[in-house]
């Protein structure tokens, strides 16, 4: 016993020390597999995010024009900034260009340069997906290049698409990529035809009532 090893052989104490080795090897035990429990648990909650697609519309960092990341799925739900989250769609935010990108901490203004919106999606619903771009604000009368990216999450990242779409000022909308997934989350088909998802009157519409609340 280890108590033997430890402690002379005073008679009367060396049943009391063994118990109270044993004891103290029996909460270490224990305790060591209890935190060998818990571990995994925390491990896991932070990096498993749940997510299967991964849609990324960027453009020139410090641009001021404000452009919209819009998605339909094969069911007809749209997510946009005017509904962010829609079946098993969700956009992060609505990226207004420069507008809301610096803030003033204690005096000194902090800007945050960069231009970009993301959908998610949560979850694998079989259809055809529409990934479209539109130009909501023109600052100036420039072409504004945005970069679109398409990643399949799991089992690894994978870019199942990439490409530049040119937007030619206020109003414009185009789609930059259309995507067809099976059942299983394959991608069986792509295509970049047009299919005009935000009409130009009701983006009409919706531009004059923001201007109108923002006064
Ligand atoms: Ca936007
Ligand atoms: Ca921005």
């Amino acid at each position: 016993m280890i108590g033997a090893k430890l402690f002379a052989p005073a008679e009367d104490q060396n049943a009391f020390t063994d118990i109270l080795f044993n004891a103290l090897l029996g909460f270490a035990f224990m305790f060591s597999i209890a935190f060998m429990l818990i571990r995994p648990e925390i491990i896991q909650g932070k990096v498993n995010p749940k997510a299967e697609f991964m849609i990324t519309a960027a453009w020139p960092d410090g641009h001021e024009d404000d452009i919209d990341l819009i998605v339909e799925d094969g069911e007809g739900n749209l997510v946009w900034f005017d509904a962010r989250e829609s079946g098993l769609m969700h956009l992060d935010r609505d990226d207004r260009g420069f507008l809301g990108d610096s803030i003033t901490v204690a005096g000194r203004t902090i800007n945050n340069p960069l231009n970009q919106e993301t959908v998610t999606l949560r979850g694998i619903a079989a259809g055809e997906y529409v990934v479209n771009l539109l130009h909501y604000k023109a600052q100036g009368s420039g072409t504004v290049p945005v970069k679109v990216k398409v990643e399949k999450l799991n089992p690894q990242v994978s870019v199942i698409f990439a490409g530049t779409t040119q937007l030619n000022g206020a109003g414009d909308e185009q789609t930059s990529i259309r995507f067809r997934l099976d059942a299983a989350g394959n991608v069986v088909e792509m295509a970049t035809r047009d299919k005009l998802l935000i009409r130009a009157e009701s983006f009409e519409a919706k531009r004059n009532s923001d201007a109108g609340d923002s006064q």
